[in-house]
């Protein structure tokens, strides 16, 4: 693997066991005698962060001589995972701590599994995010990444009787990857008043204040490349009370509880992820946790801009801002403020800067998941952002209406307030109409986006202004370090692991498809990784399951369009099937694992329900001695990205089987084919351009496909619709108690049943099963399974996240990679 070199480089495991035994010694001050793997693992990352901290720097310090544009990522989401095994592997020398932690009586799986995931987020727009990083950094492009430093990352699940109980995770007990900078702060203004005034120079000036004042404090995280010694950086923000810790005039008036109240409030800014994917709630603390945010993160790349020293006009040749999703616009509206209340600016002016800087990336066209803030709390929380809106606003419309004078409803359609009771802020349309581009994350959500959620300002517009960046997964965590024993066979066969830096080159794999001993070994690493995770199912579930069956994994957040219900009620068609079978037919069936796993928003109940069912019926079939190893089902607890490295290389097929048009694009299907398993698919999001990679006969389609869904809705509404048979039979089978008391899922069959089946499971249900029964057969036929897997996996390299980088780079970011010089 590739090696670094840096002055303070330890080659040995020698080396490498005297820093991390001198961190134990010093910086624990704990004796070697009573080392436990806690601390063996604290040793080890803080030798390891050493060695991060000087790239870091060095790289800080060019990028700043460069003085070229730089990209900011603002992200309220980084699904980092853990950092030890990545850090080791970008560095090169996991090998050599392997060794020198074997010297000192421990396993590397061992001290890698104290570290806790850093959950910063939700599921795949937060892990997208920590890819990008990735990818910036090993691509060398000058980048930071924005977030907020939550206490409470995205709760730990529990399974409970069947049932989702969220316990909050407290990550920060020790996470020896990030820097406190104390000196790093930034006031952050809510509430007050807004005045104007005249200045010096005869021109009108507003001005926002008298409010609550809240400090933002920086914490930096090094993100390193790999391949490379660029290190870049990850500042979450924390929020503390502008005052410090105490109000002394209450302390010394003896008000101790109210001396402290200010600082609990204004830390309760940072405390907790909004534990919601694709659900908006409109809570002020979210709101303001918005704002916080990008207040926070503006200031400081305007005070890094401003001391170059260069004319405002050069602002957005310096700076591009990405916004991922609209959790981040108000950033618009705050630059704007900066450039023309605080620097005096003209609107206009300021308003060209503002659109050539940002960048906006749609997620979703879900409409619960569209945001939307109501004016009186903006006008309370910001008011002076409200008037900045407003502004934009009228001068958008404006311009509409005299590119439209004949169009009376397109006004109301595109404005940025949406005339409801209260009024509405739509924030999507803010940052639509303050981005220079406007991406979606897969070519059928790019396509959709421009004919639904945005059709008006296409036509404003013109379409170039929209476009695609398909997503990606960077391969080195979600193939080199997820799954080892591949990336080496892979390794072996291209001469090296530059296609960790260079996916395309797995192209080369298709060559060795019909090589007996190359197919063996990748048979052979499948099988490894199956015993792995069925040791797995067997310590958590307490189930064992049979690593020669076939294992059908879906995991990821638990969401109706998800369809895991739909996933469910197909396990019971089978358990159905085989219940009716004679011993002779129970021969040919194909054993199967169905692993679930994902967590429901805690005010999601139809999810929850989900969860309920799930494992309500996997303790049925789990028990069912007629059934024995030909059915297994279990559900994962807490699946976090730590789980999916270990569960995404254990799956033979995987399901991404969202109701066509609803999932944006999905980058769990990705890695799970990188990782030499197929996909039960619908035509949706990304599932298409992995079809188009792959080739039809490597990929299971299903179901209808996106242009049918609208008709089929409508249809459903007006005619009402003929329940499948199958899908009857099962709730027939729920419904008879089966699965304990049918009450419970009530909710869940009636939304199919007397709802309308608004996501379709009714329309795509024999489709689906036929499918599976078609994967049963194809599985069955082992050698043919391993050539699918196998060219798969050699035509997956379009969906590196390194790919996805360059596209912002050249289309979006206008930004060049600066390189470190080699230094041998
Ligand atoms: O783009 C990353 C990821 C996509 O792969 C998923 O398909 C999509 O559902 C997810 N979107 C969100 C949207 N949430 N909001 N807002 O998480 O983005």
């Amino acid at each position: 693997a590739w090696k670094k070199h840096s002055a303070r480089e330890f080659k040995t495991k020698e080396e490498f066991e005297n820093e991390a035994v001198r961190h134990i010694e010093t910086t624990l001050a704990r004796s070697l005698f009573n080392c436990d793997e806690a601390a063996a693992y604290a040793g080890t990352a803080l030798a390891f962060r050493d060695r991060l901290v000087i790239e870091w720097n060095k790289t800080q310090q060019r990028q700043t001589f460069a003085d070229q544009k730089r990209v900011y990522y603002l992200s309220l989401e980084f699904l980092m995972g853990r950092a030890l095994d990545n850090a080791m592997l970008n560095v090169g020398l996991k090998d050599v701590a392997k060794e020198g932690l074997a010297d000192l009586g421990f396993r590397m799986e061992d001290i890698i599994s104290q570290e806790r995931d850093a959950a910063l987020g939700n599921g795949g727009l937060g892990r997208l995010a920590a890819c990008f990083l990735d990818s910036l950094a090993s691509l060398n492009y000058p980048a930071w990444g924005y977030a907020l430093r939550y206490r409470y990352g995205i709760f730990k699940q529990e399974i409970v009787d069947g049932y989702q109980v969220e316990v909050p995770d407290y990550w920060l007990d020790f996470n020896p990857w990030e820097f406190p900078r104390h000196d790093v702060t930034v006031d952050i203004n809510f509430y007050g008043s807004v005045s104007q005034y005249v200045d010096d120079d005869g021109k009108q000036r507003t001005v926002w204040d008298n409010g609550e004042i809240v400090t933002a404090v920086a914490y930096d995280a090094p993100i390193p490349g790999y391949g490379t010694t660029t290190t870049n950086n990850l500042r979450l923000w924390s929020s503390k009370a502008s005052h410090g810790e105490f109000d002394f005039t209450k302390f010394n008036s003896g008000e101790y509880e109210q001396s402290v109240a200010d600082q609990q409030r204004a830390e309760t800014i940072s405390a907790v992820l909004y534990p919601n994917d694709s659900l908006e709630r409109g809570k002020e603390l979210r709101l303001k946790q918005q704002y916080f945010w990008c207040a926070a993160s503006l200031f400081d790349i305007v005070r890094r801009f401003k001391k170059s020293k260069k004319p405002w006009k050069d602002f957005a040749n310096q700076v591009a801002i990405q916004l991922n999703d609209t959790h981040p616009t108000l950033a618009i509206p705050e630059l704007q403020r900066i450039l023309v209340d605080l620097e005096g600016l003209g609107w206009d002016e300021a308003w060209t800067i503002v659109q050539a800087t940002f960048g906006y990336t749609n997620h979703t066209v879900l409409p619960e998941a569209l945001e939307k803030w109501s004016v009186p709390l903006i006008q309370h929380l910001l008011p002076r952002h409200l008037q900045i809106i407003y502004e934009i606003n009228s001068q958008f419309l404006q311009y509409v209406e005299k590119s439209f004078p004949k169009e009376k409803d397109i006004l109301g359609r595109v404005s940025i307030i949406e005339e409801s009771q209260p009024k509405m802020v739509r924030m999507a349309y803010l940052a639509v109409i303050g981005s220079h581009k406007v991406n979606g994350v897969a070519e059928l959500h790019s396509d959709l986006i421009k004919t639904t959620i945005f059709k008006d300002f296409v036509k404003i517009y013109g379409p170039d202004k929209f476009t695609n960046v398909t997503n990606g997964i960077t391969p080195r965590r979600w193939l080199h370090q997820a799954n080892p024993k591949l990336s080496e066979l892979i390794a072996s066969k291209l001469g090296g692991y530059e296609y960790l830096r260079d996916l395309t080159l797995l192209h080369k794999l298709e060559a060795f498809v019909d090589d007996k001993d190359f197919r063996k070994d990748f048979q052979a690493i499948k099988y490894a990784n199956k015993v792995r995770l069925a040791q797995y199912i067997l310590e958590h579930n307490g189930v064992k399951v049979n690593p020669a069956a076939l294992f059908d994994v879906q995991v990821k957040r638990i969401h109706e369009y998800k369809r895991q219900q739909l996933n469910i009620f197909g396990v019971i068609h089978r358990y159905l099937e085989i219940k009716a079978m004679s011993a002779e037919q129970k021969k040919k069936v194909q054993p199967r694992v169905s692993i679930f796993g994902g967590k429901a928003a805690p005010g999601y109940w139809m999810a929850k329900t989900v969860i309920h069912l799930v494992n309500q019926v996997g303790k049925v079939i789990n028990a069912d001695k007629e059934v024995g190893d030909l059915l297994k089902v279990v559900f994962l607890e807490d699946y976090n990205v730590s789980k999916a490295e270990i569960i995404v290389p254990g799956s033979d097929i995987s399901e991404h089987i969202s109701t066509a048009g609803t999932e944006a694009s999905g980058t769990s299907n990705m890695k799970f084919v990188l990782n030499g398993g197929l996909v039960i698919g619908t035509c949706d999001g990304a599932n298409i351009e992995i079809t188009r990679e792959v080739g039809e006969e490597n990929i299971f389609l299903f179901g209808n496909l996106a242009e049918d869904v609208e008709d089929l809705r409508e249809a459903h509404h007006k005619q009402g619709f003929e329940l499948d048979p199958l899908l009857k039979r099962v709730f027939e089978t729920i419904r008879s108690g089966t699965f304990g008391d049918a009450g419970q899922f009530s909710a869940l069959v009636d939304s199919i049943v007397d709802h309308g089946d608004y996501y379709l499971v009714s329309d795509d249900f024999k489709s689906y099963i036929d499918t599976q029964n078609l994967i049963d057969q194809s599985y069955a036929k082992q050698e043919e399974w391993v050539t699918k897997t196998i060219l798969s996996v050699a035509r997956m390299g379009f969906f590196s996240s390194d790919r996805c980088i360059d596209e912002y780079a050249e289309m979006i970011w206008n930004i060049e990679p600066l390189k470190p010089e080699t230094n041998g």
